[in-house]
């Protein structure tokens, strides 16, 4: 299967119009050689999150995971999740939708005015922990990857937006781009601006060292309180901002810390 996608983009898209996970089928292309494919789905029937969470992907989002065979350190591959991020939220501009980024891998609408009390509306029960303060989630990043030595082998990042979707059928707490619309957004040419811009941000050493900066002026994690769960324990005080190669810097009572993965949630000050 293919569509004609008018893509300017160093990718070959192979798209389906329901599949398992993107992800899945992006690392079986992986494990028989294959470079510099998109795999583009309308519907996942076994979508994963982060941490073996489900991702919820019914028929209208845009479901996609780029899988390529970048030649830099693995130390480098936290870059390739920022710039996925990046380029996610400059398609959903362009589609008129204000998004931001929550670090490390969430889009969101929405933030400072849903804190004010109706976080989650419209949503019954919505648990603010799960819609967090921060905003609503309009998009998550899974980036899965295979190194040698101190190389990235292949890595797939997969990303998942709620393009043209009812938010009530999906968990509590998310958005759709449609929704925030009011009308229907073309699928087709948010995924192109997408894999255009995560390709540009991601075509060489040179380009990958503009992802930070990029980052950081579409972030709304830096200056806020937060709470993080990371590998080795819980880091809580005001992020001030990502370091190389996609860190939280986090100002706690016993210092300043590094974090280098987990879930954030923003807190109120
Ligand atoms: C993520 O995980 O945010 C990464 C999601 C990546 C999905 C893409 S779709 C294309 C590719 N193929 C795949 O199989 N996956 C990738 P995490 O941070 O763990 O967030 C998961 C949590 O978000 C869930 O536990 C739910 O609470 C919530 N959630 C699930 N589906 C959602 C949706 N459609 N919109 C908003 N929130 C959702």
């Amino acid at each position: 299967p293919g569509i004609a996608f008018g893509l300017d983009a160093p990718y070959s898209v192979e798209y389906r119009d329901r599949i398992a996970s993107t992800n899945e089928r992006a690392r079986e292309l992986a494990g028989a050689g294959a470079a510099d494919v998109a795999v583009v789905a309308d519907e996942q029937t076994g979508g994963r999150g982060r941490l073996d969470r489900e991702w919820v992907a019914p028929s209208g989002g845009v479901w996609l995971s780029v899988l390529t065979r970048p030649d830099v350190p693995t130390a480098r591959a936290p870059l390739f999740t920022l710039a996925a991020a990046v380029a996610t939220t400059d398609a959903a501009r362009e589609a008129g939708v204000d998004a931001h980024i929550k670090w490390p891998n969430d889009v969101l609408v929405g933030g400072e005015e849903d804190a004010e009390g109706d976080v989650g509306e419209g949503h019954d029960g919505a648990d603010p922990e799960a819609t967090g303060r921060g905003g609503r989630k309009l998009a998550g990043i899974l980036t899965e990857m295979e190194g040698e030595a101190d190389r990235v082998g292949w890595l797939v990042v997969g990303v998942g937006v709620n393009a043209n979707i009812v938010p009530e059928t999906l968990p509590a707490g998310a958005a759709s781009l449609s929704a925030e619309r009011g009308e229907p957004i073309d699928r087709r040419r948010f995924a192109a601006t997408l894999l255009e811009r995560y390709a540009a941000l991601t075509a060489s050493p040179a380009a990958l060292d503009g992802v930070l900066p990029a980052w950081r002026e579409r972030a709304s994690t830096l200056g806020r309180r937060v709470r993080v769960e990371a590998a080795d324990g819980v880091v809580e005080g005001t992020a001030v901002d990502v370091a190389g190669p996609g860190a939280l810097v986090v100002d706690t009572d016993e210092g300043r810390r590094r974090v280098h993965a987990g879930d954030c949630e923003h807190l109120r000050d």
